[in-house]
């Protein structure tokens, strides 16, 4: 059930025979769409582009869910048994990772994968590490498009486990429905080592790691988590106690997660929170090329690194340096209406009569 990412392409799989086998559930040809759109290769972004384009249509079925949590929360533990519960009850689940530190600290997926071995056994789940390399664009991009592949090909809950301290929880905030926190008890003064931008972000959240005597400590924990919650955003979102360990309190979570996806899909407001995501990812995309732009173009490249010079030698503003830059980047696109530096209005093309 799991495939490795990155795998090296055996045979070129065509984009028809792609589509073809995403949209009828294939797992073998759905891990290797994945491993084409993860692929980094000049010659694999256009099909891999085409692939997307053409499923684009059957996307959008999954009830997104992300998890996030301080390391060690028990996401992978949670993930596995909501899963299997998902499974049982008929549905088909796809665990992905959001994991940009991976590269860096190896191993976390591995351990992932080894700990989710009842799910990945499981007919009706489908796992598939992180994307294994990359700055966390890339990774969001890759996790993001293949969870789309994975709704083409009739997955119906995707849950994504947020992994590595750092920006991750954003783009995973980004691109899911809930976005559920597993908290621990008698981490002391709790709200501590949770940055304040992840409270923000989630929809629900479950103090784990209640069991073993520590059912009160994690409740009360669970008190004072939703307290300051709605103190600091202003309104209540569930926060409840589980053991993702023995599964007492599980399936109270995960029916809390569905059934606010539920309630926001009827209402309305799970097609606008998922434009909101689209323009948002729009946004991300274009700023990405921009800059991509920018390293792909010597004259930009030079400008950027001769303001990058000059601000660091306070000889000019940041404003006015990266004003430079941009003209030089405009010079380039388009060097007829790029503003001339000495500040006059901008020949047409030099050539007047
Ligand atoms: N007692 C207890 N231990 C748990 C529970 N859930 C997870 N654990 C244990 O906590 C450890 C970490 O669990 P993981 O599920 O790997 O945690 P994680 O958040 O995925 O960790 P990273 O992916 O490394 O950030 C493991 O040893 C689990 O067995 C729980 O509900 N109760
Ligand atoms: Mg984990």
């Amino acid at each position: 059930v799991n495939t490795a990412p990155g795998t090296p392409h055996r045979h070129a799989l065509s984009v028809h025979d792609a589509v073809a086998g995403v949209l009828a559930g294939d797992r073998t040809v759905l891990g290797r769409a994945i491993s084409l759109i993860e692929s980094s290769r000049a010659q694999d972004q256009e099909p891999a582009s085409e692939l997307l384009h053409r499923v684009l249509a059957k996307t959008g079925g999954a009830d997104r869910v992300g998890v996030t949590g301080v390391p060690g929360a028990g996401k992978s533990t949670f993930i596995e048994r909501a899963g299997l519960m998902a499974c049982e009850a008929g549905r088909r689940v796809a665990v992905l990772a959001v994991d940009p530190s991976s590269a860096v600290s190896g191993g976390s997926i591995l351990g992932d994968r080894t700990r989710m071995t009842r799910l990945s056994g499981h007919p009706s789940a489908f796992i598939r590490p992180s994307p294994s390399s990359g700055a966390l664009g890339g990774v969001a991009r890759r996790t993001r498009e293949t969870m789309l592949l994975c709704e083409a090909a009739g997955f119906d809950t995707v849950l994504i486990e947020t992994v590595g301290v750092g920006q991750s929880e954003a783009a995973v905030a980004q691109m899911c429905d809930c976005f559920l926190l597993l908290a621990i008890p008698g981490a002391g003064d709790d709200l501590q080592g949770m940055k304040r931008g992840v409270l923000e972000l989630i929809d629900a959240a479950a103090v784990n790691k209640a069991d073993a005597g520590n059912e009160q400590k994690a409740k009360l924990a669970a008190m004072e988590l939703a307290g300051a919650l709605h103190v600091m955003r202003g309104d209540s979102i569930p926060v409840l106690t589980c053991s993702a360990l023995t599964g007492a309190g599980v399936a109270d979570v995960w029916a809390a997660v569905t059934g606010r996806i539920a309630e926001a899909r009827a209402s309305g407001e799970l097609t606008r929170r998922r434009h909101r995501q689209e323009l948002a990812w729009l946004e991300t995309l274009v700023a990405e090329g921009l800059r991509r732009v920018i390293d792909e173009t010597p004259a930009a490249r030079a400008a950027l690194a001769l303001a990058e010079e000059r601000v660091q030698a306070g000889t000019v503003t940041a404003s006015a340096a990266a004003r430079a830059v941009l003209d030089a980047v405009r010079s380039q696109l388009a060097p007829s209406s790029a503003p001339s530096r000495a500040g006059s209005m901008p020949s047409t093309n030099g050539a007047k009569p």
